[in-house]
């Protein structure tokens, strides 16, 4: 779109990630357009959301840190289609519970973590109850680093 203002960003160690980040977005309106899917927002930006899950279609989780007291429920607010979110150690090795912590995830335990992903425009929650710090993942994205921390007080 542009094209031509692009080199006005070189030496931005950032511009690179923005530029493929608009190209994700687009590409995942176009495939929203093609599923012709009811209800699905035009700008998921998720006010009310804790963590917004792939935000300008990158694969990260904002913020990747976050730190709640017991009891409170974190909300994930999910900007693209394709992701989910895991705090289940017994699907990938990069999530750690502390001891006593309930596992949790957008997708049950009997689901395949690999193919249960959440829609664009969607919302997960879970409220933690147990202290200590949760890191959580994105199991089709974990291997490039979606990965994120909840510290609960
Ligand atoms: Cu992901």
């Amino acid at each position: 779109m542009h094209d031509s203002e692009s080199t006005r960003d070189q030496g931005s160690p950032g511009s690179e990630i923005r530029r493929f980040g608009r190209r994700a977005v687009l590409a995942g309106v176009t495939a929203s357009l093609a599923g012709c899917t009811s209800g699905i927002l035009d700008d998921p930006s998720f006010p009310d959301a804790d963590v917004i899950v792939a935000p300008d279609g990158e694969s990260i989780f904002q913020p990747d840190e976050l730190t709640v007291s017991a009891g409170d429920t974190v909300r994930w607010g999910f900007a693209e289609a394709g992701h989910n979110v895991s705090g289940r150690p017994e699907n990938n090795d990069g999530v750690v519970l502390p001891e006593d912590a309930e596992p949790f995830g957008s997708y049950g335990p009997e689901q395949d973590p690999e193919v249960t992903l959440v829609s664009r425009g969607e919302t997960y929650e879970h409220t933690f109850d147990v202290a200590g710090q949760y890191t959580y993942v994105c199991i089709p994205h974990a291997d490039i680093g979606m990965v994120g921390t909840i510290r609960v007080e």
